[in-house]
């Protein structure tokens, strides 16, 4: 379906929410952590971007010694998994540090209606796949109190990646108490070892929706 569709919709209502997750530059092909065809969202989202009058967009944004960073653990490697004080960590490349090239929202992204941006992943010892709670599950970056502050009841995520961001994003949302839909076609993964599977078994399990953009064009949510 051509995204186009999406243009002419009627705004969703004041309770939902579009939630564009890491459409950042160091996820795309290329970048310092690419997503595979992570770029080719990006028009779609744009798409689904206009049908919806609030949108929140999210930027993983690291300092350069943040624990995730396999780079700051001497003996590691990019994918090997570590245990931190507060659950295993995946070591990644150096990605999306704080004000740099590759932290940056990548240039195709046309959403000047955007009301948010929630900078994730700041703190140095801690890492955070979710806008909403960070890795150590007890730090909120803020997002569920300005979701429920501003009114929303439903949150529709989409972007990078599937299997970590979006996911644990969506997961959070759902425990928060929205009703949450994952957009699975405006979504890519980086799938590690199963991780997409998984992902995807923790979603159903939690009772979030898996949706294509072409739900967003008919008149009930969810
Ligand atoms: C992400 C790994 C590390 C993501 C962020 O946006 O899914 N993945 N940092
Ligand atoms: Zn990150």
């Amino acid at each position: 379906m051509p995204p186009a569709r999406h243009a002419a919709r009627n705004l969703r209502d004041a309770r939902d929410v579009l939630l564009v997750i890491d459409l950042q530059n160091d996820f795309m092909p290329g970048g310092a952590l690419a997503v595979p065809d992570g770029d080719a969202i990006v028009p779609l989202v744009n798409a689904l971007a206009r049908g919806f009058s609030h949108v929140v967009l999210t930027q993983d944004w690291h300092p350069p010694s943040h624990v995730s960073f396999a780079a700051n653990h001497a003996g590691h490697a990019p994918f090997d998994t570590l245990m931190l004080p507060y659950g295993p960590q995946v070591l990644w490349p150096t990605h999306c540090v704080q004000d740099t090239p590759g932290a940056a929202l990548h240039r195709g992204l046309e959403i000047a209606h955007a009301r948010a941006v929630i900078r994730k992943g700041h703190h140095p010892e801690v890492d955070s796949y979710s806008a909403f709670v960070e890795a150590d599950r007890v730090t909120p970056t803020g997002l569920t109190g300005y979701l429920r502050e501003t009114g929303v009841r439903r949150v529709w995520c989409c972007g990078l990646a599937t299997d970590y961001c979006v996911a644990w994003s969506a997961l959070d949302a759902q425990a928060a108490g929205f009703e949450v839909a994952v957009i699975e076609d405006a979504s890519r993964a980086i799938d590690l070892e199963g991780s997409l599977a998984g992902a995807w078994r923790r979603l159903q399990a939690a009772g979030v929706a898996r949706v294509n953009s072409a739900a967003l064009s008919g008149t009930e949510a969810l």
